[in-house]
C-alpha cells in the first residue's frame, strides 16, 4: 500500500517538502501519495502579498504579515536554494536584498520548474488533525470555495503552516481610550499611511526595525521606539529616537518608564508572533518558544510524542529557505524509511543537547553559526545538494557589520553567493531612494 502524506501549507517550507518528494521521484524513487492543503488561493506563503487584513474572503484568518515595499531583511546569499540558484532563475547575478516580489518570483521559479502545482489543493483550510484510532492521522479540511469538508486518513502529516502570522498583542493601560490608531505588525500594509505622522513602535526586533525604517523612508514625521529589554542601538536618523518601555497612554500621549512622554498619532505593535496551531489536537500541538532549538522536535522536525508527525520551519530564523530545504529532504527520507527515528529517550536527549548548546551561545554571530551548523547537519544526511555554510555564515556576518555601520544603508551592499561564488552587483539605486519595489524596477540594470 502506498503511504499517504498530508502537507499543511504551501509557503517556502511546504514547497520545499513538495520539491523534496518530486526530486526523489525524478530520480526514480517510488514516493508516497502527497496532498498539500493550502488555505490561500496561491503558493508562496508570507511571500504572496495580500492587501487583506483580519478575515479573508472565506472567513479564515488572513495569513499574510508582509507589507508593501518590503525588501529582504537579510542577504539573499543566506537563503539561496542549493538546487536552484538566483543566477539560474534570473539568468544573471542580482543585488543582495531583493524586494518581496523578486523573492516570490524566485520561490515560484523553482516549483514551476518542478511541476508540482497539481499536488496542492488551494483554498483548502485544515481544520482538524488528530490521531486516527486505526493508525495514522485523521485530517479534516474545509474546501473554502465550495464550503464542503474533506475527512481523510494519512500515514504522515507535515505541518508547514508558518509561525509569523498569529500576532502577539500586548495590552497597555490607556489603549482603550487612545486617540489614534493601534495596530500589530501583522496588519501593517503600507508605510504611506503614516506619512507626516508621529509614530510609536513597541518592540526591538526585525519588525520594529524594518517597519520603522519603511515609515521613515516613506515620510513619517517622527519614529519613537520603546524597548522592553534593550534598545536596538543603531545610529538612527535624526527624527528617530529610542526610549524606555511604554508605561501607559493618555489621550494621544505615550508615557515611558523614564518619566518622558510623547504625543503620537499611531502605535505599531511590533511585538512578535505566536506559534499557533488551533487545528492540531491537544496531543499533536507543538508548544515551543520562538527559538533556534524548538521544543519537542527531534532533529528540529520530528514531533516527539508522535514522530509520524513533522513540523517544518518552526525555529526562529537566521537561515530560511535553504534550512527549510534541509529539513524537507530529511523528513522525506525519514518517511521513506531511509533515516531511522530513534526511541523517545534518544529523541529527548537530542532536543536537550540542542537547547543546552543554544543557551550557551554568546552573541548573534554564534547564533548564525549554530543555525548554519544545524542546516549543514541535516543536509549531510540526505542527497540535498549541500553547500559550504561557512560561506553563507560569512554573508550574514557582513550583513550584521553593514547594519551596524549604517542602518539605512546596509541594503546597498552585496555579497558572494555560497552556491556560485559570484559577487552580487550593487543595486542601481540606494535603498532609501528606491521607492518602487516592483520586480521590473529592481531587475533594471
Ligand atoms: P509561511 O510563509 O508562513 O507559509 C505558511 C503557509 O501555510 C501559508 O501559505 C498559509 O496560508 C498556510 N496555512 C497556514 N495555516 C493553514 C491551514 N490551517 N490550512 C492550510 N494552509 C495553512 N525570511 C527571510 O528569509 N527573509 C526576509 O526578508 C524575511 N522577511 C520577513 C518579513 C515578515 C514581515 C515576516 C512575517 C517574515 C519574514 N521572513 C523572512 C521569515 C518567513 O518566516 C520565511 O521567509 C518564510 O515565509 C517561512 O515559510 P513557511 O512556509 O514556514 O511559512
Ligand atoms: P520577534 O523577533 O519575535 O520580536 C518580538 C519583539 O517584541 C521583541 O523585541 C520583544 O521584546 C518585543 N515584545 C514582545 N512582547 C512585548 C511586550 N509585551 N511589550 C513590548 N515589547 C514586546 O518578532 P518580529 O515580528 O520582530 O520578527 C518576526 C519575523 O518577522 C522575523 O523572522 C522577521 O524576518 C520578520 P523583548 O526583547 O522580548 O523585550
Amino acid at each position: 500500500m502506498t503511504k499517504r502524506v498530508a502537507i499543511i501549507g504551501a509557503g517556502p517550507s511546504g514547497l520545499a517538502q513538495l520539491r523534496a518528494f518530486q526530486s526523489a521521484k525524478a530520480n526514480g524513487a517510488d514516493i508516497p501519495e502527497i496532498v498539500c492543503f493550502e488555505k490561500q488561493d496561491d503558493w508562496g506563503g508570507l511571500w504572496k502579498y495580500t492587501w487583506r487584513t483580519g478575515i479573508d474572503e472565506h472567513g479564515e484568518a488572513v495569513h499574510g504579515s508582509m507589507y508593501r515595499y518590503l525588501w529582504s531583511n537579510g542577504p539573499k546569499e543566506g537563503l539561496e536554494f542549493a538546487d536552484y540558484t538566483f543566477e539560474e532563475h534570473f539568468g544573471h547575478p542580482i543585488a543582495s536584498y531583493p524586494p518581496r516580489a523578486v523573492l516570490f518570483d524566485y520561490i515560484e521559479g523553482r516549483v514551476k520548474k518542478a511541476g508540482i502545482r497539481d499536488w496542492i489543493k488551494f483554498n483548502h483550510a485544515v481544520r482538524r488533525v488528530e490521531e486516527n484510532p486505526g493508525g495514522g492521522f485523521r485530517v479534516v479540511v474545509n474546501d473554502s470555495v465550495n464550503d464542503t469538508e474533506i475527512d481523510e486518513v494519512f500515514d504522515h502529516v507535515i505541518c508547514a503552516s508558518g509561525h509569523f502570522s498569529t500576532p502577539n498583542v500586548p495590552h497597555y493601560p490607556g489603549f482603550e481610550s487612545y486617540q489614534g490608531r493601534i495596530l500589530h505588525a501583522h496588519d501593517f500594509r503600507d508605510a504611506l499611511e503614516f506619512k507626516d505622522k508621529d509614530i510609536l513602535i513597541l518592540g526591538t526586533s526585525y519588525s520594529a526595525e524594518d517597519i520603522g525604517s519603511q515609515c521613515w523612508k516613506y515620510g513619517a514625521k517622527s519614529i519613537t521606539v520603546a524597548h522592553r529589554t534593550a534598545p536596538m542601538g543603531y545610529d538612527w536618523p535624526e527624527n528617530w529616537q529610542e526610549v524606555p518601555a511604554l508605561v501607559k497612554v493618555e489621550g494621544k500621549t505615550a508615557h515611558f518608564k523614564d518619566g518622558t512622554s510623547k504625543d503620537v498619532d499611531a502605535i505599531l505593535l511590533c511585538t512578535g508572533y505566536k506559534h499557533h496551531f488551533p487545528f492540531m489536537s491537544d496531543k499533536l500541538r507543538l508548544r515551543t518558544a520562538n527559538r533556534l532549538a524548538s521544543a519537542n522536535l527531534y532533529k528540529g522536525v520530528a514531533y516527539i510524542p508522535n514522530p509520524d508527525l513533522f513540523y517544518l520551519g518552526m525555529q526562529d530564523q537566521w537561515y530560511t529557505f535553504n534550512m527549510f530545504d534541509a529539513q524537507a529532504w530529511w523528513v522525506r527520507d525519514a518517511i521513506m524509511g531511509k533515516l531511522p527515528i530513534p526511541d523517545e529517550a534518544a529523541m529527548r536527549a537530542d532536543v536537550a543537547d540542542r537547547e543546552a548548546r543554544e543557551d550557551a551561545l554568546e552573541d548573534d554571530y554564534a547564533c548564525i553559526d549554530y543555525q548554519g551548523a544545524y542546516t549543514s547537519e541535516l543536509m549531510g544526511e540526505t542527497d540535498y545538494p549541500g553547500f559550504d555554510v561557512t560561506k553563507s555564515n560569512e554573508a550574514f556576518y557582513q550583513w550584521k557589520k553593514h547594519k551596524k555601520k549604517g542602518i539605512m544603508e546596509f541594503r546597498n551592499h552585496g555579497y558572494v553567493s555560497p552556491m556560485t561564488g559570484t559577487q552580487a552587483p550593487p543595486h542601481h539605486t540606494p535603498w532609501k531612494d528606491a521607492l518602487d519595489d516592483s520586480l521590473q524596477s529592481y531587475l533594471q540594470t
